[in-house]
C-alpha cells in the first residue's frame, strides 16, 4: 500500500520543504519562497533545453526573431531567467553566477537575506548533441544588513542548502538543506517536482571512476597512480569501469546513485583543475557529504576551502567514502 500512497499522496518539492521548515519554529517561509523561484528557473531551463533541438531544426537558434533581435544562446537565456527569478523573490542579497563576471548585489526593497551561487547551465558543450546538462546552486545565509563580497566567499561548509537540476531523459532536482539528500522528478503533465528518491545515500564503494583521461599526460603522481589502480587493481579485485559524460551534473548524479568516484584533478596545464569552487565544487561536495560520501581537493576537505575570488577553481575528488579514502591516502603518502 506504500506504493499506492506514493501515487496518490504527492509529495511535491514545495510541500517537502514547507514540512522541513515547520520544524524550525522561527521560520517565516523565506527559504520556501526562494526555493520556489529556483524551481521556476529549473522548469524554464528544462523546457528550453527540450525545445532546443526543435528550435534549431526550424531555424530559430542564432537567428533573428520577429522583433528583429537575435535569439539568445541557451546559457545566456538561462542565466537571465535565474537572475530575474531570484531577484524578484525578494529573498536574496547577493547573486554569483558563472555567466556574470561580477557578483550582483540586490538593494531594497527587493533585498533579502540569502546569497545564491549558481551555474545556470553547466556542461554547455553538450547542448548541441542532446546530452544531459544541468543547473547547480548553493545557498548561504547572510545575517547582517550590508552584504559584501565576503559574504559570498564563505567556506562551503557554511552553506545552508545546495542542489542541482539535471536535464536528462527526465528532469530531476536533487536537494539538500543540510539534513540528508532528496531527489525530485519533474512530472511534466503536472509541472511539479515529485519526491521520487527519498534520503539518497551513496554506496560506500563503487565500481565506476569518472575522469577526463585525455589529460593523463599532465597528471600528478597520486592522480596517475589512483587511475592506474582503477584499471589494474593490485589486490585481486576487478578493474573499475570508466564513465565520463563531460557534464558535471550527469557525472556526479550517476556517482551519487551508483557509487564510485568523480575526479577533476589538477594537472600541469591547469594547476587548479577546471571546476569552479563556489558553484560547482561546493554544492556537489555538500551533497556528497550529506549522502555519506566525501569530497577532497587533493589537500583538504573540499568544504573547508575558503575562496578568495568568486570564480576561483579547485581540483576535486568526490564520491563514495571508501574510494575517496584511497585517493586521500595516495596524496598523504606523496607529501
Ligand atoms: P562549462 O562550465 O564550460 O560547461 O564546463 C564545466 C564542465 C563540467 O560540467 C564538466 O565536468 C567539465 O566541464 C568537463 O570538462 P572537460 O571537457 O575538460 O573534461
Ligand atoms: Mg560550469
Amino acid at each position: 500500500h506504500a506504493a499506492d500512497a506514493h501515487r496518490t499522496d504527492l509529495m511535491t518539492i514545495t510541500r517537502f520543504v514547507l514540512n522541513e521548515q515547520s520544524k524550525h519554529p522561527d521560520s517565516k517561509g523565506d527559504f520556501s519562497i526562494l526555493l520556489n523561484n529556483i524551481v521556476l528557473g529549473c522548469k524554464f531551463v528544462c523546457s528550453a533545453v527540450n525545445k532546443a533541438g526543435l528550435a534549431k531544426l526550424i531555424g530559430l537558434a542564432g537567428d533573428t526573431n520577429v522583433q528583429g533581435e537575435e535569439q539568445k544562446k541557451l546559457d545566456v537565456l538561462s542565466n537571465e531567467v535565474f537572475v530575474k527569478a531570484l531577484i524578484s523573490s525578494g529573498r536574496t542579497c547577493i547573486l554569483v553566477s558563472e555567466e556574470d563576471e561580477e557578483a550582483t548585489f540586490i538593494s531594497p526593497p527587493l533585498r533579502g537575506k540569502y546569497c545564491v551561487v549558481f551555474d545556470p547551465l553547466d556542461g554547455s558543450s553538450n547542448i548541441d548533441c542532446g546530452v544531459s546538462i544541468g543547473t547547480i546552486f548553493g545557498i548561504y545565509l547572510v545575517n547582517h544588513l550590508e552584504a559584501t563580497i565576503d559574504d559570498a566567499l564563505q567556506p562551503g561548509k557554511n552553506m545552508l542548502a545546495a542542489g542541482y537540476c539535471m536535464y536528462g531523459s527526465s528532469c530531476m532536482l536533487v536537494l539538500s538543506t543540510g539534513n540528508g539528500v532528496n531527489g525530485f522528478t519533474l512530472d511534466p503533465s503536472l509541472g511539479e517536482f515529485i519526491l521520487t528518491h527519498p534520503d539518497i545515500k551513496i554506496p560506500k564503494t563503487g565500481k565506476i571512476y569518472s575522469v577526463n583521461e585525455g589529460n593523463a599526460k599532465n597528471w600528478d603522481g597520486p592522480t596517475a597512480k589512483y587511475i592506474e589502480n582503477c584499471k589494474f587493481p593490485k589486490d585481486g579485485s576487478s578493474p573499475k569501469s570508466l564513465r565520463y559524460v563531460g557534464s558535471m551534473v550527469a557525472d556526479v548524479h550517476r556517482t551519487l546513485l551508483y557509487g564510485g568516484i568523480f575526479l577533476y584533478p589538477a594537472d600541469r596545464k591547469s594547476p587548479n583543475g577546471k571546476l569552479r569552487v563556489l558553484y560547482e565544487v561546493f554544492p556537489m561536495s555538500f551533497l556528497m557529504e550529506q549522502a555519506g560520501g566525501q569530497a577532497f581537493t587533493g589537500k583538504i576537505r573540499a568544504l573547508d576551502l575558503v575562496p578568495k575570488k568568486i570564480h576561483e577553481r579547485s581540483p576535486i575528488f568526490l564520491g563514495s567514502y571508501e574510494d575517496v579514502e584511497e585517493i586521500k591516502a595516495l596524496y598523504a603518502a606523496a607529501q
